[in-house]
């Protein structure tokens, strides 16, 4: 079981997409193990976004992702991290595949409406950025407890 950090930015709470990227997101069976709204400082925006420091895009990126509040979600569930990069689609919206979230509704790659940990190693990370402990849920997924195993 893994669990994954997905994030709703500014754009995608604007635009009213909420409830469409958490019900995607919980209709393909993975769990949401923790859920909020904050607005990103500069400094946690300097943290979650390191790898970016230098490059051309980062500023406009700081400023966008610290702009207005964004919805922070644990998400677990079998191969999560793997799952949710796949249901969120390529960085740029133009490429993203119909039927992604990216590819259904965003244009620009600076608007593209969620984040997604692209690692199991950046998912522990970044769910430390978000989350205590206390606020990851550890209650059982009755329903779907077949979907985690393979034969
Ligand atoms: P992703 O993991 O798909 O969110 O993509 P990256 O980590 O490469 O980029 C993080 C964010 O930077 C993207 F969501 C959007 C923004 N970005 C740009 O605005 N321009 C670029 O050329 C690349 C990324």
């Amino acid at each position: 079981m893994e669990r994954t950090l997905c994030l709703v930015k500014p754009d995608g709470v604007q635009r009213g997409l909420v409830g469409e990227v958490i019900s995607r997101l919980e209709k393909k069976g993975l769990k949401i193990a923790g859920l909020k709204m904050l607005m990103i400082d500069h400094a946690l925006a300097a943290v979650h976004y390191e790898a970016h420091v230098g490059k051309h895009f980062y500023p406009a990126l700081v400023d966008h992702i610290t702009s207005a509040p964004v919805v922070a979600l644990a998400v677990e569930g079998y191969r999560a991290v793997a799952t949710v990069r796949s249901l969120i689609g390529n960085t740029d919206p133009a490429i993203a595949a119909t039927g992604t979230i990216r590819g259904d509704f965003g244009l620009a790659m600076s608007r593209n409406i969620v984040h997604a940990a692209d690692s199991v190693e950046a998912a522990a990370r970044e769910l430390a950025l978000y989350f205590s402990p206390a606020e990851l849920m550890p209650y059982q997924q009755a329903l779907f407890g077949w979907i985690f195993r393979e034969n």
